[in-house]
């Protein structure tokens, strides 16, 4: 085959040919007179057809073809003539002409035993022995004819086909005659002005090639944010839209005082064991508390005061010592909280924080050990439970979430509190969207916030509205090392509040 020549001249070939004889019947024989692949004569045809320039009549035709094996024998002749050309006069044993014909010997063997050009001697099972003197390699002479291309009756074609020498296989070709736009040589259209073309001044007579407006754009390989990080960058807007600020949640680990003492939360609550909680081995325990206040929590945790009974239990500084993985970003609000209480002058404020929190609980579809969990509080004077309500309504109606419902519930550091319900249209129910409360004066008031000065605060995860958003019903497929990223790179740009 002589070197592959480029396309245009195959181009060239093909339309000088239809130039001159208004007609291609046959592709196939056409690509051989040219000495190129009929694949390269496929695609200039199908480039000229999509101009216009040839009209095409595709052509199929289902041929069976030899397999390997079968070309082999084709070649070298059936496994059994093979077999019977090994056997002497005196007869052959079975090792020795395995030996000799390798994997043809069973072939041979069963195709000549059907035939009965074989037998054995009584008693000698092994020596195989010839009952044909010269055998008709009928087998080699059809696949042979079946190479040719000649025709060969069904029924032979069934025998090859169960013996599995013959696949199917469709071979398409074409017949072309001049298309409405035929021209004896295309006119390579230029597809950009180069400095070349004004500088030879040739760019007068060129031909210019349309602009495909219909074309895909390269595709650019961009990266894509994480699903997760899409929501929550909107949710981050509509807290700082809403005048919040955010809280800085860079430490994980956190010591059980401010995430559970700090918060009222009694030392002895289940959530406060290994099984809910991550504590840490090293370093077990922190040093840094500030004493005065940790002496005006142990005082409310044990006895009470600004009106509350406490728990009356004996606190433990150790037990508030326990280093771990926070919980809940509450604790950050408690830290913030407390700061804030240390100002001179006390500010009304308005905190927001969205990151990861860590709970030793059970995986399944909707939890892993760790979500991002999205809080907000307010803190001022007179703060009621309707200004929670009214908050809770606005901030989730940026969310798209109109239809609210608010049901009793309990956390140990807000009182009163209420899980948050709404209606989701797409879903057809009433989905838990959330937790809320008012923090109790047990831990506002040894903070030292001044008297009078209510906190609302509520909470959510980051991962259920990605999911529910995206239609991602697995937490694994969102978050964690199975992400497909060809789900992250198909996923629309989420759009809250729509
Ligand atoms: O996110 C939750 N649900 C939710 C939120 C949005 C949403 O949007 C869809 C587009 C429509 C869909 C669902 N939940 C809170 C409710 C449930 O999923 C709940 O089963 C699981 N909760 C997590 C905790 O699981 C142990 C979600 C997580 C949660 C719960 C409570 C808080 C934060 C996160 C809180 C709080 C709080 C309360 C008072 C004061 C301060 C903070």
């Amino acid at each position: 085959m002589a070197a592959k020549q480029p396309l245009s001249d195959v181009e060239d070939g093909l339309l000088a040919h239809l130039n001159a004889n208004a007609e291609i019947p046959d592709s196939r024989s056409f690509a051989s007179s040219l000495g190129v692949p009929h694949k390269d004569v496929e695609d200039v045809i199908k480039r000229l057809t999509a101009f216009r320039i040839v009209e095409m009549q595709d052509i199929t035709k289902e041929t069976w073809v030899l397999t390997d094996e079968a070309k082999g024998y084709a070649a070298r002749g059936s496994p059994e003539v093979q077999l019977v050309a090994a056997i002497p006069p005196e007869g052959a044993s079975k090792g020795a002409l395995k030996e000799r014909l390798g994997d043809v010997f069973d072939i041979g063997m069963k195709a000549a035993a059907k035939n009965k050009w074989i037998g054995f001697e009584k008693g000698n099972k092994d020596l195989v022995l010839r009952k044909v003197e010269d055998t008709r390699d009928e087998l080699q002479e059809q696949l042979r004819r079946l190479e040719n291309g000649e025709v060969i009756a069904d029924k032979v074609i069934d025998d090859l086909k169960r013996r599995k020498l013959v696949t199917k296989e469709k071979s398409i070709w074409y017949s072309l005659k001049k298309g409405p736009e035929f021209v004896a040589k295309r006119k390579t259209l230029a597809t950009d002005v180069t400095r070349e073309h004004l500088k030879s001044g040739d760019w007068k007579d060129l031909e210019f090639k349309d602009y495909n407006y219909g074309a895909q754009g390269q595709p650019i390989a961009i990266g894509y944010s994480q699903p997760l990080l899409e929501v929550r960058e909107a949710i981050q807007n509509i807290f700082l839209e809403m005048g919040f600020s955010e809280m800085p949640t860079n430490m994980y680990v956190e010591s059980s005082f401010w995430n559970f003492d700090a918060l009222f939360q009694p030392q002895q609550h289940p959530a406060r064991d290994s099984h809910d909680t991550f504590f840490l081995k090293a370093p077990a325990t922190t040093t840094q508390l500030p004493d005065d206040y940790l002496e005006k929590v142990k005082q409310v945790h044990q006895s009470g005061g600004h009106g509350s009974k406490g728990y009356g239990y004996d606190w433990k500084r150790d037990e508030a010592e326990k280093n771990l993985l926070r919980t809940h970003t509450t604790a950050v609000s408690t830290r913030m909280l407390y700061k804030l209480a240390q100002e001179k002058t006390f500010a009304p404020k308005r905190y927001y924080s969205i990151d990861r929190v860590f709970r030793n609980e059970a995986v399944d579809r909707t939890h892993l050990a760790e979500f991002h969990q999205i809080e907000g509080l307010i803190c001022d004077y007179g703060l009621t439970l309707g200004d929670l309500i009214g908050v809770l309504e606005d901030f989730f109606s940026r969310l798209g979430m109109s239809k609210l419902r608010f049901k009793p519930a309990y956390n140990p550091y807000t009182e009163p509190s209420m899980e948050i319900f709404s209606y989701h249209d797409g879903l057809k129910k009433w989905v838990e969207i959330g937790n809320s409360g008012m923090f109790r004066p047990e831990m506002l008031l040894p903070m030292g916030l001044p008297e009078g000065v209510n906190v609302i605060a509520w909470g959510l995860s980051l991962e259920r509205p990605t999911m529910i958003l995206y239609g991602i019903d697995n937490i694994r497929d969102l978050f964690g090392p199975k992400v497909d990223f060809n789900l992250i790179k198909s996923s629309p740009i989420c759009r809250l509040g729509l």
